[in-house]
């Protein structure tokens, strides 16, 4: 994996799953019901380490990616965040002004988010060395837009709609999470973490000009900080539907590697993104959740077309759907551990 973030050639493309961690697996699932508040688990070291750890076990991915979520920084900055049945994150009140951003406080943050950094020490102290660890953060648009709304939405109307009425106003949230996440990410380096990887994935719905501001500029900002710290640390960054701008992403963030999602043709990211960063990606979760033929079939092309040199890693264009079956999952990575260069 580390190799493959340097761009070295590799003797096959190392292999995760974006949201490997989770609802697919009857031992999550097992685990999950043991605590009510989801957050709870993010906050319970023991417990979140063990979620990472039981894909590894299983499948043996070649990263472990620590448990969390995007939304403990807003409930690190005072927002309250609970998850809810059916329902998804609820966050309240929503920021919808100059006066829910000035409640915000960035002095409670380190206190709230040391079981984290706890997390992530127990899981470098556990993961064999070849496993590399990869720590996250939601990229700052993404997390603004479910503070501002107050939760999940289809469109992230409420933030793009505050962000051109008031971009003062939502400059000054924006640079608040710069802030966190920086200080957030360089504590889960400092942990153990070996690899950082932001979420962005409502980077799509934004225009060009916006795209740069709050996506690429905040990015930038971000990487910069925590390489202040910590010069060597390869980002992932995953700008969901960037299309073209995956490339202005690539060029100006900072990143050794892109996720790219399903949308995006593997061709492109060849010509336009491999020259640049490492390529991570992208096969489509729902053909993972039919398997058989049609996902052999895109998983050969994938490998085919990304996995001749060394910029790639193996992946899914978004995070695994939790009706996947175990076997499907099981496929697939046979298929891209005995495929050879
Ligand atoms: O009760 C449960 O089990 C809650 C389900 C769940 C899980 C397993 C949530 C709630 N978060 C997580 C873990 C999580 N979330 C991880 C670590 C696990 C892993 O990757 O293996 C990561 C990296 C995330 C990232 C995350 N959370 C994103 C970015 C990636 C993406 O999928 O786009 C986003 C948008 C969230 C918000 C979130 N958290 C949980 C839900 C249901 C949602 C989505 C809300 C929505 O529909 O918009």
């Amino acid at each position: 994996m580390l190799r493959a973030l340097r761009g070295q050639q590799c003797e096959r493309p190392p292999i995760w799953l974006m949201r490997q961690a989770g609802r697919y697996l009857p031992e999550y699932r097992l685990q999950r019901a043991g605590v009510g508040n989801f957050l709870d688990l993010c906050y319970t070291p023991e417990l979140a380490a063990e979620v990472s750890l039981q894909p590894i076990r299983r499948f043996g991915f070649d990263a472990a990616i620590l448990f969390s979520d995007i939304l403990v920084i807003p409930d690190a900055l005072g927002q309250t965040v609970h998850f809810e049945e059916s329902v998804g994150p609820v966050l309240s009140p929503p920021v919808t002004d100059r006066q829910g951003i000035k409640r915000l406080k960035l002095s409670g943050l380190s206190e709230r988010l040391n079981p984290i950094y706890e997390t992530v020490r127990l899981l470098r102290a556990s993961l064999p060395p070849a496993v590399a660890l990869i720590g996250f953060a939601g990229g700052p648009w993404t997390v603004a837009s479910y503070m501002v709304a107050g939760g999940a939405s289809k469109d992230q109307a409420a933030a793009r709609e505050f962000a051109y009425r008031h971009p003062a106003d939502f400059a000054q949230l924006m640079d608040l999470l710069v802030d966190a996440t920086a200080i957030y990410l360089t504590a889960q380096a400092r942990a153990g973490a070996e690899v950082l990887q932001l979420f962005d994935s409502w980077a799509g719905v934004l225009p060009e000009p916006e795209f740069y501001r709050w996506c690429i500029t905040p990015t930038q900002r971000i990487i910069a900080r925590v390489r202040d710290y910590y010069p060597k640390v390869p980002f992932i960054g995953f700008p969901k539907g960037a299309g073209p701008l995956y490339a202005d992403y690539a060029r100006a963030t900072g990143v050794a590697a892109v996720n790219v999602d399903t949308a995006l043709p593997i061709e492109w990211a060849k010509d336009h993104l491999q020259p640049l960063v490492t390529v991570q990606g992208n096969l489509d979760p729902y053909l993972l959740v039919a398997g058989g033929a049609a996902m052999q079939a895109q998983t050969r092309q994938i490998l085919e077309r990304l996995g001749r040199n060394g910029r790639f890693i193996f992946n899914l264009g978004h995070g695994i759907a939790p009706h996947t079956p175990l076997e499907h999952v099981e496929q697939l990575v046979s298929m891209v551990k005995n495929w050879r260069n």
